[in-house]
């Protein structure tokens, strides 16, 4: 049995099966599981409700390998690493695969409040040669707020890309539409841009990075309403493997399309956000 110690009233620290770090929640509104291992929000569950993000049950917590579900930070690139930083690099940056520090714990009328920070080392360095901070402040009350702050502590711009990358839980993709994702959108499986008209419905293999999404993007999941509010973004990206691609993916059931929908805040922009020395820049994510 882990270890557990209570930094607060309503937050304890405690470890996975396999030893990483691991911050668990239990206030007046939500349980949650946070590992320091990616900054990573495994589980978010208010209760009496059903848990609103999906986790793999194939998930590795190696704290080598990035975990599949939750909300994993992609960061300082998103997908495969662009020209500009050096082909062939982990797979949506590295802030998912390190270790982050705990600033600090508390709780608020409103819920319990974790704080998080990555800086720059001798291991990001060998990736992505700058200097930055990097803050993740999650806020664990009746709905889940994430909101991650780049700051460049360097003397050169910062150019990034990245993702608050939301598995939520879905009952089953018949019973799901999506609105509020704008029209405009990057089909990443054609290849080509193309036009969304109505609500979305998940029915095949989509990896989609709208362009123009309203301020509420909207999950009917049956009688369920997930509302997803994101701020600090260019684009929001829907994602979901189906059956053809989640075979494919090794830490991912075979049937694990059924039950999620990655809903994500995302900073798409080809050439990357520019933030300039002594600047900061905030991804933010709600979901309620
Ligand atoms: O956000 C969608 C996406 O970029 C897809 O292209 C898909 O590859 C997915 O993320 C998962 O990426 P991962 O590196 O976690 O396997």
């Amino acid at each position: 049995m882990s270890a557990v110690r209570s930094l607060t009233q309503h937050v304890s620290l405690t470890q996975t099966d396999s030893g990483l770090p691991l911050l668990k929640v239990d206030n007046a509104f939500a349980r949650a599981e946070i590992t320091l291992f990616g900054a990573h929000v495994l589980s978010y569950q208010r209760h009496g409700e059903a848990p609103l993000l999906w986790l793999s049950d194939k998930a590795i917590f190696d704290g080598v390998q990035p975990i599949r579900g939750g909300i994993p930070l992609c960061w300082p690139w998103f997908g495969p690493s662009p020209a500009r930083v050096g082909l062939g690099k982990p797979s949506h940056g590295f802030a998912r695969i390190c270790t982050w520090t705990l600033d600090g714990v508390s709780d608020h009328v409103d819920g319990s409040l974790i704080h998080l920070s990555l800086k720059d080392s001798e291991q990001t360095r060998a990736l992505w040669d700058h200097a930055f901070e990097l803050e993740l402040d999650i806020l664990v009350g009746k709905e889940l707020s994430l909101v991650m702050t780049t700051r460049n502590t360097g003397t050169t711009e910062l150019v990034y890309n990245g993702a608050l990358h939301t598995y939520l839980q879905i009952g089953a993709p018949e019973q799901v539409t999506v609105t509020g994702l704008g029209e405009p959108y990057f089909d990443k499986l054609s290849g080509a841009m193309a036009s969304q008209h109505g609500p979305l419905a998940v029915d095949r293999a989509m990896d989609r990075i709208y362009q123009a999404p309203e301020a509420v993007i909207k999950v009917r999941d049956g009688d369920r309403m997930i509302e997803v509010i994101n701020g600090g973004h260019d684009s929001a990206v829907v994602w979901n493997p189906w059956i053809e691609n989640s075979a494919k993916i090794v830490d991912m059931s075979d049937d694990g399309y059924l039950t999620m929908l990655c809903v994500e805040s995302t900073v798409t922009v080809a050439d990357g956000l520019v933030v300039a020395p002594d600047e900061e820049h905030s991804l933010t994510t709600v979901i309620r």
